[in-house]
């Protein structure tokens, strides 16, 4: 048959050239790039399968290691509204990269009959990536996957995640926008200077941003953004990739968070506000450094807050009320944002898993629902019923309802919803802090951060940590969480908890105390524990 044209091509082409079993693990795939090739071919494959299952609707691939390092690479599937593929699908993914050529007949073979896929029908797939060097090769295995079962790819180049995201998206629902990046700048930087108009500059807000681009795809996207601004946002760009600057080296948002320190290849004004993307542009965190040289980070958590705030302002102000609001977190989350969250916004908190799929899910439980990461990841999400109340009340409502249900939508239209996007939401906090006439000490000042300290330790086998209440509590092995809870009562505001990587062979812990000090002897304290 033609389909075994399609395997023997596979094995010539993209051969299985490594035994190392490899997962779909929280965001994909991701080890070193050079033994990806077939993975990625496979994966072609596959998004071809589930484009059908969905009834021909548009699959995504990406292809990114977001914050490692430029030897590694990875690659992710993108479900038809924008999500992370559905999490049973994981597991097939799983088996289809790692079975034998000889295999791969078969097994495609077999996974089509377990999903009752339709293979006469069409199938399209966008195909996206990072600037990774070894991304262009990965891209063309993925679209050689997709033309091998008759589907169509479209390759998008260099973009960042949420914006191939935010594509897949507009392709399967018009009513969310045009996919294209053009389409993404239109939406979401036409919102920005809109509420720009509404909004004039006053108070202590400066309209001068400085960013860092982790030498990635995301500093590259503000540089075209940038022109575009009317000096309504005045960016001073960094670590763009040039000068021989690498990707994620000591600069980007997960370095500036895990390290706390400010990245290399920034120049630095104290009190000049600074955000910093990540190497594929879905996660940020903003910080400064004082007068006296000290860094202050305003991580997810903190974004999270500042957006959850200002959006419940304005559902006051358009007296909508009823509509839900409600917020997300790890148990990365800072405890100081929490208990500020629970008692000074009221608003309700859930605690997840970590890994974006967990957040988002539970976001969707609210009308409207903020969900961030500590590390920057994160975004907000409104229901449907949630944007046609705002949309009647902008229509209909008194004269100062109207204003904020106007305001609320253009903020609406500046949100990338489906998956966490830094520039979307550096769009979002400049506007927050516009509005609220504020620079970065005041939002700062919201409330005060627990110290905190991270550290990851190598373990034979990480798959020996089990966990449970949203990874806060360690469930085997046996006695593992007796230790850390001991050694965290013996610090004031002492918590602490591990859990196995779902990107790394290595077993995270996390602690936070009432001094740097106390955090990181807790830290150490339970890093020996696991060890
Ligand atoms: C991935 C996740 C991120 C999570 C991180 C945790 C997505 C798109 N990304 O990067 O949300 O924070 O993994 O990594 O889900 P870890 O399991 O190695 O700590
Ligand atoms: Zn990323």
């Amino acid at each position: 048959s033609s389909l075994r044209v399609v395997y023997a091509f596979a094995r010539e082409m993209h051969p299985k050239t490594s035994d190392v079993f490899i997962q779909y693990g929280t965001a994909g795939f991701r080890t070193k790039a050079n033994l990806l090739e077939h993975v990625v071919y496979r994966m072609g494959l596959l998004a071809v399968i589930r484009s059908r299952v969905k009834n021909g609707r548009t699959i995504g691939i990406m292809i990114t290691a977001s914050h490692n390092l430029e030897p590694d690479n990875g690659v992710k599937l993108v479900d038809p509204d924008g999500e992370m593929l559905e999490q049973s699908w994981e597991e097939i993914a799983t088996r289809l990269a790692n079975v034998s050529d000889n295999d791969l007949e078969s097994t495609t073979e077999q996974v089509i009959k377990q999903v009752n896929a339709d293979m006469a029908l069409k199938a399209s797939v966008f195909i996206g990536m990072d600037t990774r060097y070894t991304s262009p090769r990965l891209a063309a295995a993925a679209a050689n996957g997709v033309i091998a079962l008759k589907g169509t790819p479209k390759e998008f180049g260099i973009v960042t995640t949420p914006q191939l995201h935010f594509c897949v998206k507009c392709r399967n629902d018009n009513t969310y926008g045009t996919p294209t990046e053009e389409g993404y700048y239109e939406k979401i930087v036409g919102a920005f200077k809109k509420v720009c108009q509404k909004l004039p500059v006053y108070g202590e807000y400066n309209t001068t941003l400085y960013v860092d681009g982790a030498n990635g795809v995301g500093g590259k996207k503000l540089n075209i953004i940038r022109k575009s601004l009317d000096g309504e946002l005045d960016l001073n760009l960094y670590n763009l990739g040039g000068n021989g600057g690498k990707l994620n080296l000591n600069c980007g948002a997960d370095f500036v968070k895990v390290s706390q320190k400010p990245p290399v290849g920034v120049e630095h004004a104290p009190f000049q506000r600074v955000a910093s993307l990540d190497g594929d542009g879905d996660r940020i965190v903003y910080y400064y450094i004082d007068d006296k040289e000290k860094m202050h980070l305003l991580d997810g958590d903190r974004i999270a807050t500042l957006l959850a705030s200002y959006v419940t302002e304005l559902l006051r102000a358009a007296e909508a009320t009823h509509l839900k609001l409600g917020l997300v977190q790890t148990a990365y989350a800072n405890g100081a944002s929490t208990k500020y969250i629970t008692e000074e916004l009221k608003v309700p908190v859930s605690c997840v898993k970590t890994g974006v799929k967990h957040l988002h899910h539970a976001a969707l439980e609210y009308d409207v629902g903020v969900y961030f990461e500590a590390n920057g990841h994160g975004t907000v999400v409104y229901s449907a019923e949630a944007k046609k109340t705002i949309s009647k009340i902008a229509e209909e409502g008194e004269p100062e309802q109207r204003k904020a249900a106007q305001l609320l939508l253009d903020i609406v239209d500046m949100t990338n919803e489906t998956v966490g996007d830094a520039i979307s939401d550096l769009f979002l906090v400049e506007t927050v802090l516009r509005a609220r006439g504020q620079n970065v000490r005041q939002w700062l000042a919201a409330y005060t951060d627990l110290p905190c300290r991270q550290l990851k330790v190598t373990v034979k086998d990480r798959n020996v940590i089990s966990t449970s209440d949203a990874e806060r509590l360690c469930t085997s092995p046996a006695g593992l969480q007796a230790r850390v809870s001991a050694q965290a009562a013996r610090h004031g505001s002492g918590r602490a908890f591990v859990r196995a990587s779902g990107t790394e062979d290595v077993v995270r812990v996390y602690a936070e105390a009432d001094t740097q000090e106390s955090a990181d002897k807790l830290a150490a304290e339970v890093a020996q524990a696991v060890f």
